[in-house]
């Protein structure tokens, strides 16, 4: 999973990046548009727990990677780089950052973050109208010298472009249509950006952590909605943090009374952005953690895992992350009909464990 950092220029997307990957890109832009990847392993606590327990030789955490464009998306007014939006078009979500802070906290200057969220997603719909717009150009095309009878599912397509192209100019971003599987299906390969998951993610002063929940509450309920999820964090004061052992870390944060940890924050509500859940797989050699979109079956997680596991499936057990560790063991859980035995198409729940029986 790719998440792709966006933000004004000098938002604090380096920091916020350098905090979360506990990495050390340097701040400002160099001009180019290389980013910055950096993989972060996901926490987890019910995959420690879990380990804890069965004792695996090996332990995976899922794994996000984050990528941090130099400079704003929106440099001095000019419209972003068609290279710039294309890098955003390949991430799976993206990762607004919005400007909060003060340089000088006793100053009087303010930074408006729902303006710059606002212009910000007014340049996201500006893309994907510009996109559509060249998407039906090729189509009244390929209508026009279409044998009859040819021509059904290219005007299935030109009329459901026509209602997104309606919803970007009534000032909706594509996320919130709702759509046919066959018409997701028929976007998916658009990559239209307002159709990506989001994260906006306030960067506040130092000053204002104690007053953070609260902001929290104010910013969902301006921008919450559908495939977008709101926080606020102080990139700064996270990046202090990241450099510091877990423990200290843990120490600093008692002390300041901040009782989130807002890189694990981001992670969580990134996760949750992307619509994943988590399922673990325990054995002896290895534990592992694996994120999916909620709805996958069994048959769809074991290709996850591997193909032959997928091709030669028979059936799965399973048992929830807790219930295991109640039992204390997997005979346990089997004698107390806590380990059920489920078919192909079991939809796979958040803290599933399971084990797939395969034959190949
Ligand atoms: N006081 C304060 N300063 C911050 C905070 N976050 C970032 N900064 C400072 O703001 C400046 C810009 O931060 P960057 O992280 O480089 O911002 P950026 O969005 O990556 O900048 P560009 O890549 O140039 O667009 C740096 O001097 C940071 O130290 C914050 O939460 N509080
Ligand atoms: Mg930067």
């Amino acid at each position: 999973m790719d998440l792709g950092l966006i933000g004004q220029q000098g938002s604090g997307k380096t920091t916020v990046f350098n905090a979360v990957t506990r990495g050390h890109a340097s701040a400002g832009s160099f001009g180019g548009l290389e980013p910055s990847i950096g993989v972060v392993k996901q926490p987890d606590e019910r995959l420690d727990r879990l380990c804890d327990l069965i004792k695996p030789k090996k332990v995976t955490f899922t794994e996000v990677r984050y990528l941090d464009f130099p400079g704003g998306l929106t440099v001095r007014d000019q419209s972003p780089s068609a290279a710039h939006l294309a890098a955003l078009s390949q991430c799976d979500a993206l990762v607004l950052i919005a400007r909060a802070f003060r340089d000088d906290p006793t100053a009087e200057e303010s930074f408006d973050g729902d303006s710059q969220i606002g212009e910000i997603n007014l340049e996201l719909a500006f893309a994907d109208a510009a996109m559509l717009e060249r998407r039906a150009q090729k189509l009244d095309i390929s209508v026009r010298s279409a044998r009859p009878g040819e021509r059904d599912a290219d005007e299935r397509e030109q009329t459901l472009i026509q209602r997104l192209r309606e919803a970007l100019d009534r000032g909706e971003p594509l996320r919130a249509q709702p759509l046919t599987a066959d018409e997701r299906r028929t976007i998916s390969g658009y990559q239209l950006l307002t159709n990506k998951p989001l994260v906006i993610m306030l960067n506040i002063d130092e000053g204002d952590i104690g007053r953070i929940d609260e902001i929290e509450a104010e910013l969902t309920e301006r921008w919450g909605g559908p495939g977008v999820q709101v926080g606020a964090l102080c990139g700064k004061l996270e990046k202090e943090l990241a450099e510091l052992s877990d423990e200290e870390a843990a120490e600093f944060r008692a002390d300041l009374g901040l009782e989130t940890d807002g890189t694990a924050r981001l992670l969580h509500l990134s996760q949750q952005a992307l619509g994943l859940l988590t399922f673990y797989t325990v054995g002896e050699p290895e534990g592992r953690a694996w994120a999916t979109p909620a709805g996958s079956t069994a048959l769809d997680v074991a290709a996850k895992i591997h193909t032959d596991i997928a091709r030669g499936f028979i059936r799965c057990e399973t048992v929830g992350w807790q219930e295991l560790l109640d039992c204390g063991s997997y005979a346990e859980a089997r004698k107390r009909g806590q380990l059920r035995t489920e078919g192909k198409q079991y939809e796979v729940q958040d803290g599933d464990v399971l084990h797939i029986l395969f034959n190949v």
